[in-house]
């Protein structure tokens, strides 16, 4: 048996939009920062055919099937049984399918002496989701062209950034991101403006995080969620995936920052949010958040590092 473990990121640039073709390549780069304290842990073992075990329970995941299929077509990979345990809400916009195929292809890759480098393996890991590319790296990542897998930009110490995740429904999302993002593609008439710009965010992300520079780096971020967010309520049938309290975190991080503590929100394809602050700031925004009715739950993390395996 081979375990591999890895972490959910977050993209401070997002991606929301695929180019054509079979390959899962976004339509537009992305940054992203990996978390330290949410973990999707994975072990593969070989048997006569697949089997997958999510959270202890036996299911179909027909990604995850279509995603082996086309790896056996290039690669000797046998039968697996394969069993992953997220230690955080499954499908609720925290990037569990992130996590989960980083973890899978490292544990597979180790188990089947497959020899990838992490490079491979994120180009691998993207075929599954997009996102998940990025989380074979720890500290600050991109994904971009033209290879399309993901690179190191900064490791964690370089700007030791924290995040406060505010859970507001642990139930999963009702539209999936790959469904979503093509509604998005054929039925916005913002999507080539949103293309454009997220180029342009992405430039200047990169430069603010070499820099260290939080206000900078706030107004792109908070630009780039919004923006995803108008693309998605501008999709028809519109894809809202705010609820009440989203909506109510963001004004009080708003208000936070105007009152000088150094926050800013991120918000991916469900109702949670992501609260990305400086270290020293960490307690008052917990504080802060907490008294937010309708808040579930707040998780605290650091930035984490790349998948890894734990035992072979
Ligand atoms: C991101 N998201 O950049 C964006 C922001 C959600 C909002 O990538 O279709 O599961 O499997 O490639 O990676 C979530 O979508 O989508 C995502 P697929 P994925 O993090």
């Amino acid at each position: 048996m081979t375990t591999a473990i890895a972490h959910p990121n977050i993209a401070l640039i997002k991606y929301w939009g695929k180019a054509p073709g079979p390959l899962n390549i976004p339509a537009s780069p992305s940054l992203s920062i990996t978390l330290d304290q949410l973990t999707t842990t994975t072990s593969v073992t070989t048997q006569s055919h697949d089997r997958f075990v999510l959270n202890g329970m036996e299911a179909d995941d027909p990604k995850v099937a279509a995603w082996l299929t086309n790896l056996r077509t290039h690669l000797d990979i046998p039968g697996l049984s394969i069993e992953t345990t997220n230690n955080f809400p499954t499908g609720a916009g925290l990037a569990s399918s992130a996590s989960g195929f980083a973890a899978l292809i490292t544990a597979i890759n180790a188990h089947c002496k497959l020899g990838l480098d992490a490079t491979a393996c994120s180009s691998l890991a993207r075929q599954g989701s997009g996102s998940a590319a990025r989380s074979l790296f720890g500290g600050f990542v991109e994904l971009r062209a033209p290879e399309w897998c993901a690179t190191p930009l900064f490791d964690a110490a370089h700007w030791p950034l924290s995040v406060i995740i505010a859970v507001t429904d642990t139930g999963r999302k009702a539209i999936s991101s790959s469904v979503g993002m093509e509604r998005s593609r054929t039925t916005s008439p913002y999507y080539p403006a949103w293309i454009t710009q997220t180029g342009v965010l992405f430039d200047e992300a990169r430069e603010a995080i070499r820099l260290r520079n939080f206000s900078v780096l706030t107004r792109l971020s908070e630009r780039s969620t919004l923006d995803m967010h108008a693309l998605m309520l501008s999709s028809q049938p519109p894809l809202l995936y705010w609820n009440g309290v989203s909506v109510a975190l963001m004004h009080r991080i708003t208000a936070l920052r105007e009152s000088g503590v150094p926050v800013f929100f991120t918000i991916d394809a469900g109702p949670q949010i992501k609260a990305v602050c400086l270290p020293e700031a960490m307690d008052v925004v917990e504080s802060a958040l907490r008294e937010v009715d309708g808040v579930r739950q707040l998780v605290r993390t650091k930035l984490g590092s790349g998948a890894r395996v734990v035992n072979d």
